[in-house]
């Protein structure tokens, strides 16, 4: 009863975390520095006052008694953790690290010293910082490539464009795909417009190799083999072409198909994507004639099935279904992959630092940061060796590919690290000098979204923690004691959004925080392509250009179709693995917080109950599997609802969270997608064997 005369506010905050959803959100604040629940906002049209359990208790996170609160450097071995390091003061901890910059640039040249980052937050001005740094010292550029480079390249081949149909049309659709994505787990916002949808009678399709919960929920699951995406999409386009049912006006005016496309198209039949998906040839037609049998059909394509070495092509021959029925011309037909093209207005230059940018410094990939760390000459080119990494946002000791080599990179005693961070990661663990990280709660920024159409800002609701400092504060102290001396490091968050939304004709901050958002929504012409798509020719491309997309266009197939380039399965590799998100955890986030562990339990291998009899797995036990990468141990669960041949990993687990202490990335390749870069979580070939070995 108390507890209910507690003065609680509510105040308006944007989500920061890498989701496509970008939720709008209200934060119970208890005092100048506590947090309650976080709700979901219903005054965002997208938000709709939904949102996921894990930032619902973001309470456990902000407030973990773990969060980092002081600078520290590190007195004992790498890996070990908090006991390894002794706190030290911020002016201590910037003067060391300005000295180390400032001696290996002498010795080895700017190049040497690598600012990391990605997207543990999304706000353009704190996520940004690591650029301006980067571009006011020239210091090595980053290829970022963990996420989106495959997708972006296979949806921007047909479309031109990286943008699509409003997802809120998805309320008045008849039928949603959604094609290799879990939205249940990784953008729950989805799902709650496909929820109005289906109350009027819209029917649910889901593309995905096991029973996803969003896959629970479908009138019609698809489980294929991962990879096998571009198969599927072919003969679903051969069995309307053979029904007569494309719209021929339609792909005459908008699109370069042709007799050439037809003629490609008539030998990948159902029966020949039936041996290649692991479908019969009944489900194909199925699909085929049900997507046919309205033009009201949203087709939300997920990341995940982009992330295979075949994936670019894959993602443009799904892309291609839209255009051949004509879907598009139709409120609530379409498709939507990604919105981020839409916020073009707001000008990047300050936010990145772009002005100060010397196109000439090399890139340096960020997937391969294991084969950059362990020197790999192909990576590093005539550059010289990373002496120096700056961390910001991210956690590649457990989330980049080939984690052995991440690790055996960052324990190279020439090497200096400082990491940026609000929990000790292992990639903190790692580090020479750990400094604190404010939480969007305790710091100011902008954010677009990718899965919605508006510009969100969010301001500081309760002070720092600790001695915690923002990204951009953090930078603005090195490039000072650096020597920079430029107005980027001298504005505060919220100037530098000023001057990138003024540089673009948008309102200010202020304003599209006081309006909780600016929709940037396109009028439906637009947004359904109707004057036009993105390439010169404005047509929708069933042909395409690989080229112009990245060095390595010519490795994938110029018109729709089942590119063999995958990890296939061969005998002595009889699985294929896929590694998803899990539910509660973001990424490696959450994995701290004890709701999601609670929910998440341990690392386990789901796989099909006839594959473990085959393999003399008999209940929830130890297995190993491993391939030309290593080799893990992690606890086996048999699920009927995985297709036969394919092993499913949730989760973004700490190495440590597994039996050797070697996680699920140690079994990914840090080879490059086709045709731009691109990180291959769910293309890995592996063999599985029981582990009766003590544990
Ligand atoms: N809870 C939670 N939410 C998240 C994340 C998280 O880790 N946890 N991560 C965030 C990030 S950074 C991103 S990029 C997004 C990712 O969001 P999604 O696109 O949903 O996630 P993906 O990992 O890309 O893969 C999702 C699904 O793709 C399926 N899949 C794998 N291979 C194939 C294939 O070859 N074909 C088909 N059809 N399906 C395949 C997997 O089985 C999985 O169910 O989610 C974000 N949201
Ligand atoms: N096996 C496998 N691996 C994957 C994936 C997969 O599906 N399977 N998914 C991949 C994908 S899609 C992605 S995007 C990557 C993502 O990988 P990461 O970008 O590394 O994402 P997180 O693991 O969430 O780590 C983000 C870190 O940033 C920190 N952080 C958050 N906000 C701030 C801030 O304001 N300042 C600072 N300094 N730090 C902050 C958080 O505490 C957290 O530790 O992982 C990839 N790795
Ligand atoms: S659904 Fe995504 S954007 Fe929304 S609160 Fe959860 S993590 Fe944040
Ligand atoms: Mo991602």
């Amino acid at each position: 009863m108390k507890k209910d005369t507690f003065e609680v506010s509510r105040h308006y905050a944007v989500c920061p975390h890498d989701c496509p959803s970008t939720c709008a959100l209200e934060v119970e604040k208890l005092d100048a520095n506590r947090i309650g629940r976080v709700h979901g906002s219903k005054r965002n049209s997208y938000t709709d006052g939904v949102i996921c359990a894990k930032v619902a208790r973001y309470a456990e996170r902000v407030h973990h008694p773990q969060r980092l609160s002081t600078p520290l450097r590190r007195v004992g071995a790498k890996g070990v953790g908090r006991e390894a390091f002794e706190p030290i003061s911020w002016d201590e901890a910037l003067d060391l690290i300005a000295e180390r910059f400032q001696t290996i640039s002498a010795e080895f040249g700017a190049e040497a010293i690598w600012p990391y980052f990605y997207a543990g937050t999304m706000g353009w001005a704190q996520r940004g910082a690591t650029h301006r740094l980067r571009h006011a010292l020239g210091y090595s550029g980053q290829k970022e490539t963990i996420c989106v480079a495959i997708s972006n390249a296979g949806y921007r081949a047909g479309v031109g464009a990286l943008r699509g149909v409003d997802a809120r049309e998805i309320a008045d659709s008849e039928l949603i795909l959604v094609w290799g994505g879990n939205p249940v787990h990784t953008q729950i916002n989805v799902m709650t417009h496909i929820a109005k949808a289906r109350k009027k009678g819209a029917k649910l399709v889901v593309v995905d190799p096991y029973r996803t919960p969003t896959a629970q929920q479908a009138d019609l699951h698809l489980m294929l083999k991962p990879g096998t995406d571009g198969a599927l999409a072919c003969a679903v386009m051969q069995q309307i072409l053979t029904d007569g049912l494309e719209d021929s006006d339609y792909l005459a005016r908008y699109s370069d198909f042709d007799a050439g496309v037809r003629e490609h198209l008539s030998t990948r039949t159902p029966q020949w994507a039936a041996g290649i998906t692991g479908l019969s040839i009944e489900q194909i037609v199925e699909f085929a004639r049900l997507y046919a049998s309205t033009r009201r059909s949203f087709l939300r394509l997920g990341y995940g099935f982009s992330r295979s070495r075949n994936g670019a092509s894959n993602m443009h021959a799904v892309s291609c279904l839209p255009t051949l029925v004509g879907a598009w011309q139709h409120r609530g037909g379409g498709a939507l992959y990604s919105n981020s093209e839409l916020y073009q207005q707001m000008d990047r230059t300050p936010l990145h630092g772009l002005a100060l940018r010397d196109p000439g410094v090399r890139m340096l990939d960020m997937s391969r940061i294991g084969p950059v760390l362990t020197g790999d000459p192909q990576d590093l080119g005539d550059g010289p060796p990373v002496k120096a990494l700056m961390i910001q946002n991210t956690n590649p000791v457990v989330v980049a590919p080939e984690s052995a080599k991440v690790r055996e990179g960052f324990l190279r005693d020439d090497l200096f690290v400082v990491v940026h961070e609000q929990m000790m990661t292992e990639t903190a663990a790692m580090a020479d000098i750990v400094l604190p990280a404010t939480t969007f709660l305790e710091h100011d920024d902008i954010y677009t979204a990718s899965g919605h159409t508006h510009l969100q800002v969010s301001k500081a609701i309760i002070e720092p923690h600790g001695e915690c400092r923002s990204n951009h504060w953090l930078v603005c102290e090195l490039a000072r004691r650096l020597g920079v001396k430029h107005e980027l490091f001298e504005l505060s968050a919220l100037e530098l959004v000023d001057k990138a939304l003024q540089s673009g004709g948008l309102p200010s901050a202020d304003e599209i925080h006081r309006a909780e958002g600016l929709d940037c929504a396109l009028d439906f012409e637009s947004a359904h392509f109707l004057n036009g798509f993105g390439h010169a020719d404005k047509r929708f491309h069933f042909y395409a250009d690989w080229a112009a997309l990245g060095e390595q266009g010519d490795r994938l197939p110029v018109l729709p179709d089942h590119a063999e380039l995958i990890d296939a399965a061969d005998d002595s590799h009889p699985f294929r693995l896929v590694t998803a998100p899990a539910r509660t955890f973001l990424n490696s986030s959450f994995t701290e917080t004890p709701g999601s562990l609670k929910k998440e339990g341990r690392p386990r291998v789901l796989l099909n109950p006839q594959d473990a009899e085959r393999m003399d797995v008999v209940g929830d036990e130890l297995v190993s599997i491993g391939n030309r990468h290593g080799q893990i141990r992690i606890h086996a669960t048999t699920f009927a609802g995985v297709q036969h041949g394919v092993l499913i990993v949730e989760g973004l687990w700490p190495n440590g969270a597994f039996v050797d202490g070697l996680g699920i990335n140690a079994l990914v390749s840090a080879e490059p997608a086709a045709p731009a870069g691109g990180a291959l979580f769910h293309d890995t070939k592996v063999w599985l064997k029981p582990d009766r070995t003590a544990e």
